[in-house]
């Protein structure tokens, strides 16, 4: 009996030893982080990412890459998300795998917090620098206090090298040339240490003589003076003095040393420039909008009116990120991550180029796993069943018109 237990006991620790070590192995590749999980009328309706471009696929370390594009911030903003008042162009990275060198909207560098308006488009660019050797899924984002981050398209990007190589120099204003991955480090595991140090030492000297029930009778009886001695009192005062005296001295030294110092620089920037659209020349009504559930597609009914002076057809509908496309009208040449983008996604039920002065009833599917994928299809269980995305006219000089539509959209069942 004790032998089968013996038995049992080792082979569910053999069982358990297995399991963990697979799970340390098992490091399944995500390809979207977080956003997915996302209420996916709220993807839609909040920031419309387009034209963005990555600079590299590959980097070594220490060197630099840019994402550029541009936003639309979405006027029929939802009621549960607070406005872009205050808001943070971020990226979105696991840890510092990057650095952010620099990022700019509207071509103002954007260290802290701006006002973003509703229905206004801005371009943006940020300049990232690498850091850690890996496979990192580098997505855009812009956070909004009182509303939670708002995740860009994310694009895979290699970094070779060692991150041991790393470094960030930068002058300061009193010229002199320091590096931020060090900088200070010494000096602040110095004085942690010797602070650490002399509390283990205040400990240490009491802790030399019996500490709990020996005292614990002393004070119970009546006799608690005689646990403090002279010396004890001596040694005590020693203590305080000589705490004040570093503190006062390490105080005066360190502006010795750091005469010209400034507080840390905040506060929200307002007055970002948008773009200035240009005016467009085409109309565009959403008849109506569904999609089947459970499926990977939507359809809407668009009446489409050039009132502009060049035949215009369909090239691109773009919601959440994800980029629908008539082939036979655009291609991407950015390199736009594969997950997102349907190459062939967008079917237009006559995309024969739309005369000037004319108007057309057209039915347009925008189909594509990344409808699936990117759980744009959950909107099922979403609050608000309402969609908004993109639509990108050509002309025949291949001259580009961004439409913005929105409407409710209606599911259909089998
Ligand atoms: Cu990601």
């Amino acid at each position: 009996m004790k032998l089968l237990k013996d038995k049992v006991a080792k082979l569910s620790f053999v069982a358990l030893l297995a399991t963990v070590t697979a799970s340390m192995f098992y490091t399944p590749t995500a390809a979207a982080h977080g956003e997915k999980s996302q209420a996916a009328f709220m993807r839609m309706r909040t920031i419309h990412w387009f034209d963005l471009n990555w600079s590299k696929e590959e980097v070594a370390v220490n060197d630099t890459m840019t994402i550029s594009g541009k936003f639309f911030v979405f006027s029929g903003w939802p009621e549960t998300v607070d406005k872009p008042e205050i808001s943070f162009l971020n990226i979105g990275i696991p840890g510092p795998v990057f650095i952010r060198a620099g990022s700019w909207i509207g071509g103002q560098l954007v260290p802290r917090s701006v006002s973003l308006e509703l229905g206004e488009t801005y371009d943006f660019k940020v300049l990232l620098k690498a850091r850690r050797p890996g496979d990192w899924h580098v997505h855009t984002m812009l956070n909004v206090k009182g509303g939670g981050p708002i995740i860009g398209p994310g694009k895979w990007v290699t970094v070779t090298g060692s991150m041991k190589d790393f470094t960030n120099p930068i002058t300061t204003l009193t010229g002199e040339t320091i590096d931020l991955e060090t900088y200070n480090l010494d000096n602040t595991y110095f004085w942690h240490a010797f602070w650490y140090a002399l509390g283990l030492a205040w400990m240490g000297y009491w802790m030399k003589k019996p500490m709990f029930v020996p005292r614990s009778i002393a004070v119970e009886s009546g006799k608690a003076d005689s646990l403090i001695s002279g010396t004890d009192r001596k040694v005590a005062m020693g203590f305080a003095a000589g705490t004040i005296a570093i503190v006062a001295m390490s105080m005066s030294s360190t502006n010795e040393q750091y005469p010209v110092t400034t507080p840390l620089q905040a506060g929200l920037l307002r007055g970002i420039k948008s773009i200035e659209m240009p005016a467009t020349s085409v109309a565009v009504k959403v008849e109506d909008a569904t999609y089947r559930v459970p499926g990977r597609a939507m359809q809407m009914t668009l009446t489409i009116t050039n009132n502009g002076d060049s035949a215009i057809r369909l090239g691109e509908f773009n919601t959440a990120g994800v980029r629908f496309m008539d082939a036979n009208v655009a291609q991407d040449e950015t390199g736009y991550p594969d997950d997102l983008l349907a190459e062939e996604g967008l079917t237009v039920s006559d995309n024969s180029p739309l005369a000037p002065g004319q108007s057309r009833t057209v039915q347009v599917t925008a189909s594509d796993d990344a409808w699936e994928v990117y759980r744009l299809a959950d909107l099922i269980y979403d609050p608000d069943s309402r969609f908004a995305g993109l639509l990108f006219f050509y002309d025949e000089a291949g001259k580009r018109q961004l439409i913005t539509i929105d409407a409710p959209l209606i599911p259909t069942f089998i």
